[in-house]
């Protein structure tokens, strides 16, 4: 059998975990299904793949396990009810989770005499195999090397750090970007409709806003590494917070609450009554740290 077609076990059947195993199938591995719904295997086996009837049956069935749950605690329970088929197995994370559960889940997981991979999937699932979705990983370098034939078929495959808590960490710091600008783009759409402006005509105005200001991404990044934050400043912070006043004032007008953007004013109030008035918004990260 070759490296691409390894046979791949997936535990949970969601939407997530239903497209992973659909690319798999897409791509000729076998694979092996399980999920506590047992109905919602019957689209993968209409496929080809082989339903199990219990997760320790599923994994005894591949040596590379794939998990896809909804939360640390569905994971924890699925394999503590499948303790004996795990000595020599390869799992593979890809459930949300923080790096402390990563990192204790693959203690518990060594503990039984298997390998660990923890992951972040950068995608939704119409997405999985197509040419925007990435994955985080991390623990194991060689064994990541060994199954990323697998990997790759979800997508772009970044190994992110030997510490099983990295994948969960830069899924979480993208999620952090994520949700900040959906943060915005609600407050955007809640204003202009508050006036009667079709959100869809306003939509590519807002998509070309967005797009330019992520072009600072990387300058903040160097001013962060550097801790540099006054020099060549082009939007002071201070300045930043006396126009961040007309949010709350217009938003009063306008009829739309304040609660998403209030946060960050507290914030960007007190980072000038602390000095920062004259750098850059990003130095605000130093307020961040606890
Ligand atoms: N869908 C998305 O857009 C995001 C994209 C990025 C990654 N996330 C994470 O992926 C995990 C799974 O997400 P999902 O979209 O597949 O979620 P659901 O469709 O809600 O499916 C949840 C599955 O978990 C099973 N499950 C829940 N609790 C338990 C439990 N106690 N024991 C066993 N299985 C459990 C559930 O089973 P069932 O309800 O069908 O019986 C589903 O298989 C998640 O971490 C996202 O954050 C998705």
């Amino acid at each position: 059998m070759t490296e691409e077609k390894r046979p791949v076990t997936v535990l949970g059947l969601g939407d997530m975990g239903s497209a992973l195993a659909g690319a798999l199938l897409a791509a000729g591995h076998p694979v092996t299904v399980w999920n506590r719904t047992a109905t919602k295997a019957a689209p993968l086996v209409a496929k080809g793949a082989v339903a199990a009837e219990t997760p320790a049956a599923a994994i005894a069935a591949n040596e590379l396990v794939i998990m896809c749950l909804l939360e640390d605690r569905s994971v924890r329970a699925v394999l503590g009810a499948a303790e004996e088929a795990l000595p020599g197995k390869v799992v593979v994370n890809l459930t949300n989770g923080t790096p402390r559960q990563a990192r204790e889940l693959e203690e518990w997981v060594s503990a039984r005499g298997a390998s660990f991979l923890d992951g972040g999937i950068m995608a939704i699932p119409p997405m999985i195999g197509g040419p925007g979705s990435f994955v985080f990983y991390s623990g194991s370098r060689e064994v990541f090397d060994a199954h990323r034939a697998a990997f790759d078929v979800f997508g772009e495959s970044l190994h992110v750090g030997e510490d099983p808590g990295f994948a969960a960490l830069h899924d979480l710091a993208l999620l952090s970007g994520m949700y900040g600008m959906n943060v915005g783009v609600l407050q955007a759409f809640a204003l202009v409709r508050s006036a009667g402006i079709s959100a869809v005509e306003f939509a590519p105005l807002l998509n070309r806003w967005l797009t330019s200001m992520s072009g600072f991404i990387e300058r903040s990044a160097e001013q962060i590494d550097s801790g540099e934050y006054g020099k060549d400043v082009v939007s002071n912070l201070g300045m930043q917070t006396a126009a961040f006043g007309n949010f709350p004032r217009a938003g009063a007008d306008q009829g739309v609450s304040f609660e998403l953007l209030a946060p960050l004013q507290a914030l960007m109030e007190r980072g000038v009554a602390e000095g920062h008035g004259a750098e850059e918004l990003i130095s605000l990260i130093e307020l961040l740290k606890k």
